[in-house]
């Protein structure tokens, strides 16, 4: 077990209505690296969870005529149902009504009040509830209308609490000048550079009219603003009030490699405000914020509201999980919008996980039933691989690499090349052209076969973190224990040397593997 310790995060999700695929994208992007960290040996936190408070769930409770915690008790189970059905990973599911996240926000506002950033003022102006911000007039856009979402916004003259930001300003832009992995892409970064340049206003950190959240400390007229809240979600999740109480030495271990995934509508909180709010308690920054781009649909970015939404449920129901997580980490590569088209769906589906994919592993396994009684040839009776391994070999030495940078998109690429390498490779050497009755034909068969058997278990390990539930199949076939099994682990450079152990005196396979991949009917139609 590696002693590296591993945080990733999700953005935690409003409760005002169900999930879709934009959500699932952004929890399919952590899982994967936390799935891939942990198969390293990294000590690996995931968070996700739900965003429960503030104006817009208590509008939304009120049309509804339930409470906002009524809400939010049925929508959270909502989003539990979707990351479970698409075999998300989490290490705890949060919700801002948790208690000891109501104590570490008051706690966390109550420090910040000591160390002399918190003061009592006044706001008047613009404010957007689908986005809960608060609107400067000068970024306002015709109509009084949100620059973000484009929604009308309303004006607001209330007592608050502010946070000192400008305090702060010239901290942050050192901090992101002196870390250019903290902000990813770095296009991204840049625009929060220009931001921050522009100069900062003090935030507004509380609100007196309305009533869903969480009172400031002392004064309980106020609740606390929603995104500063939410935002540290991500020091109640590992634990930051025992760690105050002396009882969690694990916590600046984990916070200290945070990495935040968020979409691009949320950069901004999580690279400046955020920051700040962490500077103010004494912590230091989160490792990296990395902002994913949008799932459009027509040219649309997806939402509820905007009524264009794809229901991830009904996708899995009729395609299955991992169909969904391989689709929508290798069509767009991260930080880019990208287009969900059903027909670009099916058509994947169809060439690279029913063709390539599901026939190399079933056509293998039906090869070694019929021309080996289902044994992968050992070390014994087998040796070489034509070279095809080498392949593999070079996508494990970039592979951490492409994980920092997260390039799923490339690392599918790789994937999938290798798998029609290999394809190609079994239909030139036909294997069933060769008499096994001819020992130098049944030493060519038999190096196929073993050759083809290794390939396949790389494959399993290199797609697990994408496709665990297909993963888990062919290693099911394999009689080959999954990658997530207690207790195991192997990085790049640990699995070629698990495989050797694996394969040296062969194994036996299942006799019969189903189809992981039914071939789609085209003339079929994704259900919106
Ligand atoms: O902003 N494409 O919650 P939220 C891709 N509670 N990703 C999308 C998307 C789309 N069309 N639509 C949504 C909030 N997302 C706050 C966050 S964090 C401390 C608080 C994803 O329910 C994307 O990650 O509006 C986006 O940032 C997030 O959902 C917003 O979810």
């Amino acid at each position: 077990m590696k002693n590296d310790y591993f945080y990733v995060t999700t953005p935690i999700y409003y409760v005002n209505d169900k999930p879709h695929i934009g959500h699932a994208y952004s929890t399919i992007i952590a899982d994967t690296i936390a799935r891939y960290k942990r198969l390293c040996g990294y000590k690996t936190f995931f968070l996700t969870g739900t965003d429960e408070h503030g104006l817009k769930i208590e509008k939304e409770a009120d049309s509804r005529g339930i409470t906002p915690k009524q809400l939010a008790d049925s929508v959270h189970i909502k989003f539990k149902e979707l990351f479970n059905a698409i075999d998300i990973s989490f290490d705890r599911f949060i919700r801002t009504t948790d208690e000891d996240h109501i104590r570490t926000v008051q706690i966390a506002f109550k420090k910040m009040a000591a160390n002399g950033d918190v003061y009592l003022s006044e706001y008047e102006g613009w404010y957007c509830t689908p986005c809960e911000t608060f609107i400067t007039e000068k970024s306002l856009m015709e109509g009084e209308k949100c620059p973000q979402c484009g929604r009308p916004t309303s004006k607001v003259k209330e007592k608050t609490y502010y946070l000192k930001l400008k305090k702060y300003e010239k901290q942050l832009l050192d901090y992101i000048e002196k870390n250019p992995d903290f902000i990813k892409p770095d296009f991204r970064r840049n625009e929060v550079l220009s931001f921050v340049k522009e100069g900062l206003e003090d935030l507004s950190i509380s609100r007196t009219s309305f009533k869903w959240g969480i009172p400031v400390p002392g004064d309980e007229k106020h609740v606390i603003y929603v995104w500063f809240d939410a935002l540290l979600n991500y020091l109640t999740g590992i634990g930051y009030e025992d760690y105050l109480n002396g009882k969690n030495p694990d916590f600046p271990l984990f916070f200290k490699t945070a990495n935040h995934i968020v979409g691009k509508d949320i950069l901004r909180f999580h690279a400046v405000y955020w920051p700040i709010m962490l500077f103010s308690l004494g912590i230091e920054p989160p490792k990296s914020v990395t902002a994913h781009g949008w799932w459009l649909t027509e040219g649309r970015k997806m939402s509820k509201s905007a009524g264009n939404a794809v229901d991830p449920i009904s996708l899995i129901e009729t395609y299955g999980s991992d169909p969904l997580r391989f689709y929508l980490l290798s069509e767009i590569t991260l930080g880019l919008d990208g287009d969900f088209n059903a027909d670009n769906f099916i058509l994947r589906y169809n060439s690279a996980l029913a063709n390539d994919l599901g026939n190399l592993v079933s056509r293998t396994a039906a090869m070694l039933n019929k021309y080996t009684g289902g044994n992968v040839p050992g070390t014994d009776s087998a040796s070489e691989d034509d070279g095809i391994l080498k392949t593999c070999a070079d996508i494990l030495k970039n592979l951490d690499k492409r994980y920092d940078e997260y390039g799923f998109a490339k690392i599918l690429e790789d994937i999938f090349k290798f798998i029609n390498i290999l394809n190609k490779y079994i239909n030139d050497s036909a294997p069933w052209k060769l008499n096994a009755d001819d020992p130098e034909q049944k030493r060519k068969l038999l190096n196929i076969l073993r050759t083809a058997s290794i390939s396949i278990y790389y494959i399993s390990y290199l797609i697990y973190p994408f496709m665990p539930e297909t993963s888990r199949k062919i290693n099911d076939i394999f009689n080959i224990q999954p990658f997530d099994a207690p207790g195991f682990s192997a990085g790049v450079d640990s699995i070629s040397e698990v495989c050797e152990g694996l394969f040296k005196d062969g194994l036996r396979i299942a006799e019969k593997a189903e189809i992981m991949f039914p071939k789609i009917n085209t003339d079929k139609n994704i259900k919106k």
